[in-house]
């Protein structure tokens, strides 16, 4: 059901999405201690007008985090919230069990377990009993809720969904992890990303608050002379924290893995639910999209708005562009990220938690870069308007779009091979390359980085389709099916669609890593049968871009891409973890006629 906007309210609904709201009252801070069912007390900051304690009542913005809550105050709430906190919210921050200032056992990704006692508890448990306590404790509170967050933090919102309260009213999980094998923050389809790992772990878990990581050596030196995980990890003394020793012994999809996949525990959830992503998201890209998949079904009001950020870009700052001297792209003008805010996220609370109008988005609202402008679709990926395409890896590096549904090539014959080197690995970033978050670190833009610092390298394929003579929009979810051989036992994939611009400018698109011993199946690896042909067949994820008239589309396809992944071995180890340093060979890809990409285009 949806509000029909009155006369009246037009004027005030033109004041929201431009984002010009009144001015934000003055807030006043409280904490305490809030008692959970086993005990356990977390340490909860609450925020709010100073003169809604006494007067209109209010309902409750919440966010519940690893990451502490002692910097959230009055200033910080009317700078990152200008809206929200004019319009009026009762809002918390928590500190989430074994964190910063609260009790209990931290769990990294605490997955859902069964209450079977009075005293099993999760993130589902402790969000319960948080706002059992906040309706019963805070005054005139209007007994409604809403949950967001960014990452950790909107892994919690989701949460929130799960067995959700009846006071919840509306979550927004943003960049929620989901998923950390198949394709959020440490693993992606079964290849172990090293650096994300090896930083985050010893973050989370070195002690009770944020531990930065910082090194002045190069993290790509660092990760090739330790080896492997188990040899970096001895190296930081970090191989007896708990999430790494996971890491070292559960190297597959095994059930501790898939307990904490919060994808497959979301058929109950009723919620509205306004999921957001960022085409650049450095960390949990793959979460959004897996989320609102998995919410399609049956989640009657669900929302999503994906654009051209990086991990929570969309949460501050204009939104015009992203990256910086070593990669650059810009949205022609366009504010994308207060856009977002004023006519997505904002609207979103205010309509579900207040009831006031605004809130017009009907499925999915998606920026299409390179030509810069917002869609609007019922589903995602979207159908109506749009057909299947695909384009191919020929001979001599070239690319040729091909009618749908067709296959061209002998699969026999070879179009392109290369030399995998593990001694010599791709960089994924330019070099030095820092610890994730410690000084000067390029992390977070990565993404954008111009490719042409790896373009002609001998240790990839590229396949170049023409200087395109119109534009080519490519939306949805782009697929790779890939037909290889491979010298060796066992071998990485990595596939990435690129824009190349007039001036040489090449911005990946999408991109993404298949571990090849993972081929037939996540939870048993097995080796790769040498020189015989095989399928692989992955997701490189969502797009919605435009390859402007004049651009050129390149795919490269590599067997490295270091240290954010690991390196594969190319001969089979039964745990690439601690592989021997005699079972990294160099090997020989070779690529056969039949490969291609798909993804949809708007229909003629
Ligand atoms: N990407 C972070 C994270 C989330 C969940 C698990 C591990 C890491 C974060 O930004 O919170």
């Amino acid at each position: 059901m949806r509000w029909t906007i009155p006369c009246a309210l037009v004027l005030s609904l033109s004041a929201l999405v431009q984002g010009s709201w009144a001015q934000a009252p003055e807030h006043i801070r409280s904490e305490a201690m809030i008692p959970m069912r086993d005990g356990a007390k977390l340490h909860t900051v609450i925020v709010r007008p100073k003169n809604s304690a006494s007067g209109e009542s209010l309902p409750f913005l919440m966010e519940r985090t690893p990451y502490g809550v002692d910097n959230d105050t009055p200033a910080s709430v009317v700078r990152s919230k200008p809206d929200l906190a004019a319009s009026g919210y009762i809002f918390v921050y928590e500190d989430i069990r074994g964190r910063y200032g609260s009790e209990g056992q931290f769990v990294m990704n605490r997955a859902i377990v069964a209450h079977t006692t009075k005293t099993d508890v999760d993130e589902t448990t402790d969000t319960r009993d948080t706002i059992d306590w906040l309706l019963k404790n805070v005054e005139n509170n209007d007994g409604k809720v809403g949950v967001l967050g960014i990452s950790y933090p909107g892994f919690l919102a989701m949460m929130a969904g799960v067995d959700a309260h009846p006071a919840v009213k509306a979550i927004s999980p943003q960049a929620p992890m989901t998923d950390v094998w198949l394709g959020d923050d440490f693993f992606h389809n079964g290849a172990f990303r090293e650096t994300y790992g090896f930083d985050y772990v010893q973050q989370l878990e070195g002690q009770k608050t944020d531990v930065r990581v910082q090194s002045k050596e190069d993290m790509y030196d660092f990760f090739l002379h330790n080896v492997d995980f188990e040899g970096a990890a001895k190296a930081a003394h970090m191989e007896g924290l708990p999430t790494a020793k996971i890491f070292l012994s559960q190297p597959s999809y095994t059930k501790f893995w898939t307990d904490m996949a919060v994808e497959k525990h979301l058929d109950g959830v009723h919620v509205p639910t306004l999921e957001v992503g960022g085409w650049w998201d450095q960390e949990d890209m793959w979460g959004t999209q897996a989320e609102y998949e998995a919410l399609k079904g049956h989640d009657k009001d669900l929302f999503m708005v994906l654009g051209p950020w990086n991990h929570g870009g969309w949460a501050h700052g204009p939104g015009d562009s992203l990256g910086g001297a070593l990669g650059k792209v810009s949205f022609g003008g366009e504010k994308t990220g207060e856009y977002y805010r004023n006519h997505f996220e904002t609207p979103f609370f205010e309509y579900y938690l207040k009831g006031k109008p605004g809130f017009d988005l009907k499925g999915v609202a998606s920026f299409r870069t390179g030509s810069n402008t917002w869609q609007r679709y019922d589903v995602w990926p979207p159908v109506d308007g749009f057909q299947p395409s695909r384009v191919y890896f020929g001979a001599n590096g070239a690319l040729a779009t091909m009618v749908p549904n067709t296959r061209i090539g002998t699969p026999a014959l070879p179009v392109a091979s290369y030399v995998a080197d593990p001694a010599g690995p791709i960089p994924y970033r330019h070099r030095p390359i820092q610890p994730t978050y410690g000084d000067g670190s390029q992390w977070r833009t990565w993404l954008v980085e111009d490719q042409r610092f790896v373009d002609g390298r001998k240790d990839l394929a590229e396949f170049k389709g023409p200087e395109l003579a119109q534009d080519m929009t490519v939306t949805g979810d782009v697929k790779v099916d890939l037909l290889a051989a491979v010298t060796g036992t066992d071998s990485d994939f990595v596939v990435k669609m690129i824009d190349v611009a007039p001036d040489g400018q090449q911005t990946m698109i999408v991109d993404e890593i298949f571990r090849g011993r993972y081929r037939e199946s996540f939870k048993t690896a097995k080796p790769i049968e040498a020189n015989k042909i095989q399928e692989y067949r992955w997701s490189l994820h969502g797009a919605d871009h435009t390859f402007l008239k004049g651009h050129r589309m390149l795919v490269e396809v590599q067997s490295t891409w270091f240290p954010l992944y690991d390196r594969n071995p190319q001969t089979f180890v039964p745990n690439i973890m601690i592989a021997p340093k005699e079972a990294y060979q160099k090997q020989t890809v070779t690529l056969y006629g039949g490969s291609h990409l798909e993804f949809e285009t708007p229909a003629q």
